[in-house]
Order: structure tokens, then C-alpha cells, then sequence
């Protein structure tokens, strides 16, 4: 996606004044040390400052992420208001506001204590040049407390500052406005005083180098706006504003949590039913050698039967959770079945991992002086302390809360062992499906018209709305690699028999659906008949139905049960969703199709080739049954010719979430929530 606001000649222009710059600096640094009689370190150290800097403009990649997707441009920003979330965490910031500017710039502005202006023993000029320019320099005034936030990648503000035309930094502190400015991340001149003041904060301002973020994607307000309110959640008491002034209209938005966690799960509850009113809160901490690693947890159930556990290092979000998580996940189930068995709930039974977990939503926070991740990007938390540390605290706290509440204990335990009932439930009910299918001869449904080849990775499946449009299918394809299987009506709205799995596995077209695919059904990967993307008949799963609204549930009623019986089918890339046109345009014998009603009107103007009088044919194709074999396979199903939409899942929980408000029972903001996520819905249902 490029962005049409740069044009390259510009690029050219910003660029020289840099260079030039650059070489001219030197020149002027050097001679300064005689002036103010500073160390002779000093121009050693800002030299080794400025090598510092042009090895984050030569591959920034390896600083702030790739420049060239849009992610790095806002890595900048999470870089920046890290530095006053740590100001937060200090106990000195209680507000941060971030500017979206008309002409591409952004700013940060906090109200802590403001960069210190004194001058650095070590470099000889102001901390604050020091904290702007050099990689790491962040914490290093202020040894009593780690820096706690860290950016994507930890770089400090003088990564941004590297990569940025230009900086600008004001800082109010001591009575006294001081302002430095820097192109490329060299300053222009000394940081001076530039008026009076009677509040305290620090307010940065940069513009990014076009000629680093090549592909420049502006800004995105909902990027920003959604990062920064997971911020304010995860930082109580502290209030984060954007305002966005580049279009007509300013708009803006504000998010304080005095609540914190505990009102993040609240919110995320809020689509859900909630299982016991109040947010369980558990916080604890562990001294360790290298400093204290705290722990924070807000829990809560709700009748949903997806867990959502959301994990966080640092304030940064480990999407792929770690040893926090799998702390909390062994201190869940051990302190669930213990308390339940001490009650006698459990009459003998178990409570596995999967059942205590079902419906959870929980956010852990942990704070910790020097964590270790799996990878540059922060996704998995590595360090093995934290799993001791998160199980104790939550072992110990979890087991007092349900001796303090135990009618909340006994819904959560209620809750779960229906969960393992159901569970064994839908175990036996595949067993007798695979039984069946076995049964009925070679276990391939009747329906199935299959194909030729036996080679799982050239074969596809069609998965075809009504029987009609199956016959048409069947006629039309390749029946080489083409297999085609017609389900009738309206398949079981799985989100909704959740209670009842046996109900699934006895619907006829579910039934036919496993066994034409020919890879067990579930997830569980302890059942041996649990679905394995690697047994898949065929590599290419297609969901082909009518171009309409009923088409569109129809689609939306098989992804979720693919979605909840076999997941890997999605992730794993093997499900597409057939493109038939909407329109046939016609011109004597010459056929064209359209895809959208702006490809329509192109077409047809083609057709006319100028001539407004040309007669030409339009033909609205209301559903698949209206094509005949040919044309079905020319518009949707030749492999060579025709479009699918490969269903990826971006992020596994927010699917999850997505289907069970869409698909599931009543929910009470089922319609608001539609409206405001319509985006996100449109991706998924392609
Ligand atoms: C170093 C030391 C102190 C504060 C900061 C840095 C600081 C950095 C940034 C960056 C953006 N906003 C900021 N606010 C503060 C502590 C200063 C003291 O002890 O007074």
C-alpha cells in the first residue's frame, strides 16, 4: 500500500540537506570541546554518538522494525511514549497527550518531572542532548527505578530521534522552558532556555525521514488510539489523550482507567455474561538479585466458552504468552481442583486445564528489571523465574479469594465441571461418528462426488451451498482434482449448541462434512481422533455459496464450525472462499463477468467502446444454481482464471470473539459491537 502524499523528487531534496549536514557537524563539535573546556572524551564519545545513530538510519530494521510496512513508523510512537509511561510508573505522570499534526508530524507531550537539563559529567553537554542521542541512555539517570517500559524494542527515544528529519524536544523544568532541536538525530545548536513556566513535563515532537520509511503509511488514528488505550488499562490512574487534527474535523480521544486490569477485563467482558460480578484481583511480588518482579492479575468467568488470556511483560503485550502464562494457566488448575475437592465438589472427578480455563478472561501484568523474550518482537516471555513466581502468587491469593467468596468458588467450579462434562460428551459423540462413517463403507458420504487423484496436495474440496448449485459444480469441474460436496440448507449454528456438542456431531451435514474431509474433528490434542491437518483429503478446502446475504451466513455458519472443531484447517492456510461474479454483461457473442458492481460499469463501458447506443446485455446472477456448468467453471472454479480469498486469522482471539458474538447466543450488545468492530468483520468474512 503506498501512500500517495510523497512524492520521490521531494525525497531527494530532504535528503542532501542531511548529508551535508552530517559532514558539516563534525566540524562544528569538535571545536566546541576547546570552547566550553569539556573532557577529551568528549568528541570520542560524539562521534561514537553519531556512529551510534547512522548504524540505526543505515538498518533500522534491526532498531525500530521494517520501515518499508508501516509497523516501524509506529514503533516510533510506542518508542516515544514509553519514555513518559516510565515517567508514570516513576510515580511522577498522571497525563500524556499525543498530536497527530496536518503536516505529518506527531507529538508527545507528559507532565513529569522533564528531562533533566544539567550537564553530563560523562559527555559533557545537557542529559537531556545525551538521553536524546544516545542508543540505551534512558534509565541511566535514575538507578532507584528500572525502566519499566520498554518500547518494541528498547531502543530509546534517540532510535526515533535517528530516524526522524527532524526532532524537537521542550522541556519544562526548574521554572525554565528549555528547547533543543535535531535533524537526523544531530542537534543544531546547544539546548537553551527559551522562556519561563510554572509546570513541569517534557513534549517531543519529530517528523519521520522519508527517506528511511519509504512506504510511508500515514498515521492511523485506530492503530494508535487502540494501543494506547491497552496502555491506559494497563497503567491506573493515568490519563492518555490523542487528538488527530489532520482532517477537516479534529477528532480525539481519552482513555483513564482508575480501575486499571480489572476494568480492562471488565471491558472485555462487556459481550459476554459474566459468570460472578466482581473482577478477581490478585497482585504479588518476588525480590529477586536484579530487582523486584511484581505481579498483576485481574480474572473473571463469563458464560463464553473461549478463554482469553491476554499477557503482558512490561507493559508490552507478549502475544504468545510465556512462562507468566503457563504460571497461571498450573496455579489455575491445581488451585481449582484443590479447593473444589477440599469441598467435595468433584465426587472423584478431575478438573483438567481446558475445563478450568473455559470462559476466562484474564490479564496478567508483570513487571520485571530485565526479562528475557524468545524473539526481537517481544512475542513469548522466556524467563523461567516468572512461571515460579506467577504460580505461587496466584496459587496462594486465588485459593484465599475462594475461601473468602465461596459462592463465587462454586459457580467457577460448577462452571468447569460442566465443561469436562461436556467435553467427554463430545468425545463420545465423534468416536460414534468415526464409527459410523466406518460403518457406511469406506466412510466417504454418498453425497461427496469425489475426485481422481488421491494426492491430498493437488486435490480440492468444494463445499457447495444446495443441491442445485452442486449439480452445476459437479458437471463443470475438474474432476481430476475436483471434488465436489453439496450440503443442504443450513448448516447447525455450532456457536450456539456449545452446551449440547452431541447435537453437532449428529447433524447430518457436520457428519458429512468430517468424513468427506477425512481428518478427525476437535481440538483436543489428547483425543486420538482430535483433527490433523496433515490427514486432509484434500489440500484446499472451498467454500463456494451464493453471492448474497444467505450465502454470506451460510459461509459464516461453516467457518465457524471449522473455526471451533478444526481450527489448523484455517491456520494452516487450507480454507478459501469461492468468488462467483455477480454480473454476466453480454455484447452479441462476447461474455464478460463482474465481480462488483464498480467492475460492471467498467465493463460495460469497454463493451461500449465509445458508443453510448451499444446494446448491452447485464445479467445479475442471483445465485450459483442460475450459472450453468460452463459458466461456473470459467467464472469460479478454473484454477488458471478464477479468484478465491484464502481465510487467514490474524489474531486467533479477537476470531474468537468475533464468532461467539456473531454466532452465539443473545448478547445484549450484540448490534454495538457489530457496528463498531464492521470493519474487522468484513475481514474475516471476506
Ligand atoms: C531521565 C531521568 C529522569 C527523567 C527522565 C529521564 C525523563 C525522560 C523522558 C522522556 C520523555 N519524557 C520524559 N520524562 C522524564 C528523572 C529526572 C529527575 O530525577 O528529576
Amino acid at each position: 500500500m503506498h501512500s500517495g502524499r510523497f512524492d520521490t523528487s521531494k525525497i531527494g531534496a530532504i535528503f542532501l540537506p542531511i548529508i551535508l549536514y552530517y559532514s558539516d557537524k563534525f566540524g562544528i563539535v569538535i571545536p566546541l570541546i576547546g570552547v566550553s573546556g569539556m573532557s577529551d572524551d568528549y568528541s570520542a564519545s560524539s562521534i561514537q554518538v553519531l556512529e551510534g545513530l547512522e548504524a540505526v538510519r543505515k538498518r533500522p530494521g534491526m532498531y525500530i522494525g521494517d520501515p518499508h510496512d508501516g509497523s516501524a513508523l509506529h514503533h516510533c510512537i510506542w518508542e516515544v511514549v514509553d519514555n513518559s509511561v516510565d515517567e508514570h510508573l516513576a510515580g511522577y505522570n498522571d497525563k500524556i497527550e499525543v498530536t497527530l499534526k496536518p503536516d505529518g508530524t506527531l507529538s508527545v507531550r507528559d507532565y513529569g518531572r522533564g528531562i533533566p537539563v544539567g550537564l553530563h559529567d560523562e559527555f559533557g553537554v545537557s542529559a537531556a542532548e545525551v538521553i536524546m542521542t544516545k542508543l540505551h541512555a534512558g534509565g541511566k539517570f535514575d538507578n532507584s527505578s528500572y525502566k519499566v517500559s520498554g518500547g518494541l524494542h528498547g531502543v530509546g527515544v534517540s532510535a526515533v530521534n535517528a530516524v526522524s528529519e527532524w526532532m524537537d524536544v521542550t522541556i519544562h523544568r526548574g521554572g525554565k522552558i528549555h528547547y533543543q532541536r535535531y535533524y537526523a538525530g544531530v542537534p543544531s545548536s546547544p539546548l537553551e532556555v527559551i522562556g519561563d513556566c510554572d509546570d513541569t513535563g517534557t513534549t517531543i515532537s519529530f517528523k519521520p525521514d522519508l527517506t528511511i520509511f519509504t512506504e510511508v503509511l500515514d498515521f492511523e488514528f485506530d492503530q494508535i488510539d487502540t494501543r494506547l488505550k491497552e496502555t491506559a488499562f494497563l497503567n491506573a490512574g493515568l490519563e492518555i489523550v490523542i487528538l488527530d487534527e489532520r482532517g477537516e474535523e479534529e477528532h480525539s480521544s481519552q482513555h483513564l482507567y482508575q480501575g486499571g486490569i480489572s476494568e480492562f477485563v471488565s471491558q472485555l467482558n462487556v459481550t459476554r455474561e459474566a459468570m460472578h460480578q466482581e473482577v478477581i484481583v490478585i497482585s504479588g511480588e518476588k525480590e529477586l538479585e536484579i530487582g523486584t518482579v511484581t505481579v498483576d492479575l485481574a480474572l473473571q468467568w463469563s458464560s463464553a466458552f473461549s478463554e482469553s488470556i491476554r499477557c503482558y511483560t512490561n507493559i508490552i503485550r507478549n502475544k504468545d504468552g510465556g512462562t507468566h502464562m503457563s504460571g497461571l494457566r498450573t496455579a489455575l488448575t491445581s488451585s481449582l481442583n484443590s479447593y473444589a475437592k477440599k469441598k467435595n465438589l468433584l465426587k472423584g472427578e478431575s478438573l483438567s486445564g481446558d475445563d478450568v480455563r473455559e470462559g476466562l478472561t484474564a490479564i496478567v501484568s508483570v513487571k520485571h528489571p530485565d526479562p528475557s523474550f524468545s524473539s526481537q518482537t517481544k512475542d513469548k516471555l522466556v524467563s523461567s523465574e516468572v512461571t515460579g513466581i506467577v504460580q505461587t502468587v496466584v496459587y496462594e491469593k486465588l485459593g484465599e479469594f475462594f475461601e473468602e467468596n465461596p459462592s463465587v468458588a462454586k459457580i467457577v467450579i460448577e462452571k468447569a465441571l460442566l465443561a469436562s462434562k461436556a467435553r467427554k460428551a463430545a468425545q463420545k459423540a465423534r468416536e460414534l461418528t468415526r464409527r459410523k462413517g466406518v460403518l457406511e463403507g469406506g466412510g466417504l458420504p454418498g453425497k461427496l462426488a469425489d475426485c481422481q487423484s488421491r494426492d491430498p496436495s493437488e486435490c480440492e474440496v468444494y463445499l457447495v451451498e444446495g443441491d442445485s448449485a452442486g449439480g452445476s459444480a459437479k458437471t463443470g469441474r475438474d474432476r481430476r482434482i475436483q471434488a465436489i460436496l453439496p450440503l443442504r440448507g443450513k448448516i447447525l449454528n455450532v456457536e450456539r449448541q456449545k452446551r449440547n456438542i452431541v447435537k453437532v456431531f449428529q447433524n447430518n451435514e457436520i457428519q458429512t462434512m468430517i468424513r468427506a474431509l477425512g481428518a478427525g474433528v476437535g481440538n483436543n490434542p489428547d483425543d486420538e481422533g482430535s483433527f490433523k491437518p496433515e490427514k486432509l483429503r484434500y489440500s484446499k478446502i472451498i467454500i463456494m455459496t451464493d453471492a448474497d446475504v444467505d450465502g454470506a451466513h451460510i459461509r459464516t455458519l461453516m467457518l465457524t464450525f471449522i473455526w471451533r472443531f478444526m481450527r489448523p484447517a484455517i491456520s494452516e492456510g487450507h480454507v478459501y472462499i469461492a468468488q462467483p461474479p455477480l454480473y454476466q454483461l453480454s455484447k452479441g457473442r462476447v461474455n464478460k463477468y463482474a465481480f462488483s458492481d464498480e467492475e460492471r460499469d467498467v465493463i460495460i463501458e469497454e463493451l461500449r467502446a465509445g458508443n453510448p447506443s451499444t446494446k448491452i446485455g447485464v445479467q445479475r446472477y442471483k445465485g450459483l444454481g442460475e450459472m450453468n456448468p460452463d459458466q461456473l467453471w470459467d467464472t469460479t472454479m478454473n484454477p488458471e482464471t478464477r479468484t478465491m480469498l484464502k481465510v487467514t486469522i490474524r489474531d486467533a482471539e479477537e476470531s474468537d470473539r468475533l464468532f461467539e458474538i456473531l454466532m452465539g447466543e443473545d448478547v445484549p450488545d450484540r448490534r454495538a459491537f457489530i457496528e463498531k468492530y464492521a470493519k474487522e468483520v468484513t475481514n474475516l468474512d471476506i
